[in-house]
This record gives structure tokens, C-alpha cells and sequence, in this order.
């Protein structure tokens, strides 16, 4: 853990190799399967040479919880984000294999830094790996950036000091979500599938409006996860104040 928060605070990412079980991989990508087949207007086309992705899949099935609490990736957000930790999004995407044209990488920043926070962390996310990810395939890559840096509020948009990050399926990465980074679109046999969280402060306002968080989850009987849903976004909180 030591050493993950170190290589953090140096670079604003860190790599947490294989922490999904193969049966979670399994369920979860049959999981992307069935949905994408019973629930195809959900799966928005974002163009960049095959880009799906859906923001629904917690309203469609619960196996997808377990990428928002994973104690393999859970604990090392606590330590690098505080305790005011919160849930802010979460989504799944495809992106295809491709043959043709490959688009250029759309390289930028999700947020905004926190300067007051020892990492000048205010989002962090965390990515899935749901398919092995190497040189030949799409992958995540991000622009490495020390916490020091972080406190001046950067705000360029230059990938060319990004580094690619491979792993097997199964691995997740950690990045503050105010550095800059990429999705890497290659000429690729294989399709990458990743499964993306948000998390936040609670103190901040909120992120984004475009997941509604079930009650079985901000209802939860354990509340460490319980209490990172205790600051709903404004959809959560219609829903929520409105459909009792
Ligand atoms: O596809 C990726 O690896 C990155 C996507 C991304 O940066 C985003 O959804 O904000
Ligand atoms: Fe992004």
C-alpha cells in the first residue's frame, strides 16, 4: 500500500495488477454481453473508431457492484483520497477491434485538481481491465505528473510524455482524474472492454448527473460502502426523493 501511495503522489497514477478474480471477470463480461444485446439504445456510440459505453449498467445488473467497492482497490482509494470519500460515476465501455482508419487519441483532463489536498487530488477514477490489455491492443494512458506540479493547476493538454499502461484483464489503474490522459485507439484483432469509477469528496458538489445509484447500494447493510453514496448526484436525489 506504502509504496502505491508513493508512486502516487510521484506521478498522479499507480497500477494495481490483477485484482479481479477470473469468476468476476467472467460474470462481467457476460454480463457486457447481455446487455449489449438486450439493451443496445443504452450502449452510446461515442465515435473514436468504436466506442460504446453505458452509464446504466448498475440499474440493470448487480454484478457490476462489486467495481465500485472492490477490496482489492477499495483501501487504496481510502488512503490516497481521505475520508470523505465518495462514489461520483460509474460507467462501461467497449471499445471495438479495428480494422480500419485509427482515429488520433483525445488527449485531456476529467477535472479540475484540489490544491489544499495533500495530493491535490479532487477526482479520482479508477479503470478496469475487463480484457488483456498490451502494446497491440486499445489501451489507457496517462501523462505522469507529481503532486507538486499538480498545486499549480496545470491545464495543458500535451500527451507527449503519456505512457501506456498494459495489464491483464483483471488489473485496474488509479489516476487522478485532473491529469492528463487518453484512451490509445490501435489497429486491433481484439476488442478492450474497461469498467470506469469516479469518486470524490463529499464536501464537493458532485460530478456528474448521469448515473442514478439503486437503493441496494446508498441502502447498503454495510456502511463503509453505505456511506459512499451519502451524496447523491441530482438525478439520485430526484429519484430518490420522489419514488420513496
Ligand atoms: O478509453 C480510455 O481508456 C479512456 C477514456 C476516457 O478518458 C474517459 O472516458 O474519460
Ligand atoms: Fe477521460
Amino acid at each position: 500500500m506504502k509504496d502505491k501511495v508513493e508512486f502516487f503522489r510521484q506521478h498522479g497514477y499507480c497500477v494495481l495488477p490483477e485484482v479481479l478474480s477470473g469468476e468476476e471477470l467472467r460474470s462481467l463480461n457476460q454480463a457486457v454481453d447481455a446487455d449489449r444485446q438486450q439493451y443496445p439504445p443504452l450502449w452510446m456510440s461515442r465515435g473514436e473508431g468504436g466506442r460504446f459505453q453505458s452509464v446504466s449498467v448498475l440499474l440493470t445488473n448487480p454484478v457490476f457492484d462489486c467495481t465500485l467497492y472492490h477490496p482489492g482497490v477499495l483501501p487504496v482509494v481510502r488512503e490516497l483520497m481521505g475520508e470523505e470519500l465518495c462514489f461520483e460515476e460509474h460507467s462501461v465501455m467497449v471499445r471495438e477491434a479495428l480494422d480500419g482508419e485509427v482515429p488520433e487519441a483525445v488527449w485531456h483532463r476529467d477535472t479540475a485538481h484540489l490544491p489544499g489536498h495533500p495530493l491535490a487530488l479532487r477526482n479520482i477514477s479508477a479503470v478496469f481491465y475487463l480484457t488483456d490489455v498490451d502494446e497491440h491492443t486499445h489501451c489507457f494512458a496517462v501523462v505522469p505528473e507529481d503532486a507538486e506540479t499538480k498545486r499549480k493547476l496545470p491545464t495543458d493538454r500535451d500527451g507527449g510524455r503519456g505512457r501506456e499502461l498494459y495489464g491483464k484483464a483483471g488489473t485496474a489503474i488509479l489516476f487522478n482524474a485532473g491529469s492528463c490522459h487518453a484512451g490509445v485507439v490501435k489497429h486491433s484483432s481484439r476488442d478492450r472492454r474497461t469498467a470506469h469509477v469516479y469518486y470524490g469528496h463529499r464536501s464537493q458538489p458532485f460530478l456528474s448527473n448521469f448515473n442514478i445509484v439503486p437503493r441496494r447500494l446508498s441502502d447498503h447493510p454495510d456502511p463503509s460502502v453505505r456511506g459512499l453514496f451519502s451524496r447523491p448526484n441530482l438525478n439520485t436525489s430526484l429519484v430518490q426523493e420522489n419514488f420513496p
